[in-house]
């Protein structure tokens, strides 16, 4: 999978090398390429925006400038589709369901806005583009001052997905475990006691069944968009 991101602020996309997606691409199973978009800025100021139409506050990121950005991925890649995520906050709401169909990916192009956002010809042009599948999303209800952010939490959820990845895909098993969402039961290691604070016994006894049923009576279901 190939995965770039457009944005003003590549150094943001440092932690790409590290952990367990650093080690991904050293090992050759994602490709990442972050892509400067003040590069495409032709004016003197190498401005990327400017004040909106119908007026208001703030500045809103030019379609042309966008254009030429990511036209410049879409001419380099060998992708016969390119996924384009556009992180807003007027998106739908990013689940474990999103990440796993992203997981399909040849390319994923994120989109990174900055200031009110990127104007919405961007996202309507690409998305008559065949080459193109435009996806609006967003992770939460709250205001970033951009979509970088935004876009290393999708990439980090979608590159754990990823065959070879995960060094125990038992953990992807669990996560999809149940019908109802993920289960997620309290986690005990050693030393078995702390501070006068004990590891419940039957974690201890060694027997599966037990521990089994003490793990589904002490969940919480976290998600209902998973398995
Ligand atoms: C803010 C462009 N849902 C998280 C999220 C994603 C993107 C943005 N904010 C929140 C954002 C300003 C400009 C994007």
């Amino acid at each position: 999978m190939r995965l770039t991101a457009i944005t003003i602020f590549p150094d943001y996309f440092s932690p790409l090398s590290l952990s367990l997606i650093g080690k991904a691409e050293e090992e050759g199973l994602i490709s990442t390429e972050i892509v400067n978009l003040r590069d495409f800025a032709t004016g003197v100021h190498r401005s990327v925006d400017d004040t909106p139409y119908g007026g208001g506050a703030g500045m809103v990121m030019r379609a042309d400038i966008w254009g030429d950005a990511i036209d410049s991925v879409s001419a380099s890649s060998k992708a016969k589709i390119i996924d384009l995520v556009i992180l807003t906050p007027s998106g739908r709401r990013f689940t474990q369901r999103d990440a796993v169909a992203l997981s399909k990916a040849e390319q994923i192009l994120f989109a990174c806005g900055r200031y009110e956002g990127i104007d919405a010809r961007v996202g309507e042009f690409y998305g008559t583009q065949d080459r193109f599948r435009v996806h609006h999303l967003s992770i939460g209800d709250y205001v970033l001052n951009g979509g970088e952010v935004a876009a290393l939490v999708v990439m980090e959820a979608v590159i754990r997905l990823l065959p070879g990845v995960l060094g125990n895909p038992d953990s992807l098993a669990e996560e999809s475990h149940n019908d109802e969402g993920f289960l997620e039961y309290p986690v005990y290691t050693k030393p078995p006691t702390w501070r006068g604070v004990d590891v419940p016994d039957v974690l201890l006894s060694g027997n599966h069944g037990e521990i089994a049923r003490w793990r589904r009576e002490n969940s919480q279901i976290v998600s209902s968009e998973g398995s």
